[in-house]
């Protein structure tokens, strides 16, 4: 498979998933609550979760409707933690995807509550009424995706996350840590992708440890770029996360390690796709490149 043929694989499902999401996140929600949800999720954001479900429903050869709902649910779910993440009780960031942070923008509690209703809007856009997308399958993703987005999941290991700041993290703790807080959702991606089309026992499991080392190479590029890119664009050696004394891969197992511990990653996912037998899985594998290898 061609570069040229995935980048404009990635170009024509980035413009999907923008029309969906457009046409899902209602402007018109009382008080300017629908204005302050369009912001946080619209035109903004590399789209890797979606990416992902996409290119695992072409792998099955899956159900596209259901694809493209669970595209925009998970996204929905990954933008309002952004917006939750970024408020003053946790991060308190002011910038998020080169824009003021949807509290500075539109105030805290407006911000919270942006957050709650996009939750509830990924698992409407999941429950179409008709038959598009069977009861079964519908269940299926919704359930998938509360798994890793609640207390198991991304919230649980936001909850580690905050619980650890300032104090030393062994490498096994930090890897549970993302497992939850970052690898879950994206591990869900790619498994909702695959529970639109019916799978084998043995395609689903290795779907899920390519998710599963995707996932972790995810957090620890996150950690790498967090270094790398503050020292090139702001001339000094920490990013945002060493400056709020969080525990990295960086901080605990050194630059190179890290670097190499993401291409092992790498390697995983893709031996994993190997595995999958999958004739059709050409963009999973290069997701897998493009995760590894981005720069932002
Ligand atoms: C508030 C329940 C709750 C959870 C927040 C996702 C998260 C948990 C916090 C975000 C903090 C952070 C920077 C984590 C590192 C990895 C990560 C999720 C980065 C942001 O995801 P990208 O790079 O963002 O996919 P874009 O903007 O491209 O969508």
């Amino acid at each position: 498979m061609k570069r040229a043929d995935f980048e404009h694989w990635v170009r024509s499902e980035l413009d999907a998933v923008e029309s969906a999401l457009e046409s899902w996140v209602p402007a018109d929600s009382p008080a300017g609550l629908g204005v302050a949800m369009r912001y946080g999720v619209l035109d903004g954001g590399k789209r890797v979760r979606p990416l992902l479900v996409l290119a695992a429903c072409e792998a099955v050869n899956g159900n596209r409707e259901a694809a493209m709902r669970a595209a925009c649910a998970v996204e929905l779910i990954h933008a309002y933690s952004l917006i939750h993440d970024d408020m003053p009780c946790m991060d308190n960031d002011v910038l998020r995807r080169g824009k003021p942070t949807v509290h500075v923008q539109f105030g805290e509690a407006q911000a919270m509550l942006a957050g709650d209703a996009m939750q509830a809007l990924a698992f409407e856009v999941l429950t179409p009424d008709g038959d598009a997308v069977p009861a079964a399958l519908q269940a299926r993703l919704c359930s998938l995706l509360a798994r890793s987005a609640g207390h198991a999941g991304m919230a649980g290991g936001q909850a580690i996350d905050l619980a650890s700041i300032g104090k030393p993290l062994d490498e096994h703790t930090l890897r549970d840590m993302h497992h939850r807080k970052t690898g879950a959702l994206l591990q869900a991606s790619v498994l909702m992708g695959a529970a639109t089309g019916i799978p084998t026992a043995g395609q689903w499991d290795a779907l899920s440890a390519y998710g599963d080392a995707l996932g972790l190479a995810f957090q620890v590029v996150d950690d790498i770029l967090d270094v790398t890119q503050a020292s090139e664009t702001l001339g000094k050696t920490a990013g945002k996360d060493q400056d709020n004394n969080k525990p990295t891969y960086v901080t605990v197992l050194g630059l190179g390690a890290a670097r190499r511990h993401a291409a092992e990653l790498r390697d995983k996912a893709q031996a994993a796709l190997a595995r999958s037998g999958l004739a059709n899985a050409a963009w999973l594998s290069l997701l897998a490149d493009k995760v590894v290898d981005r720069d932002n």
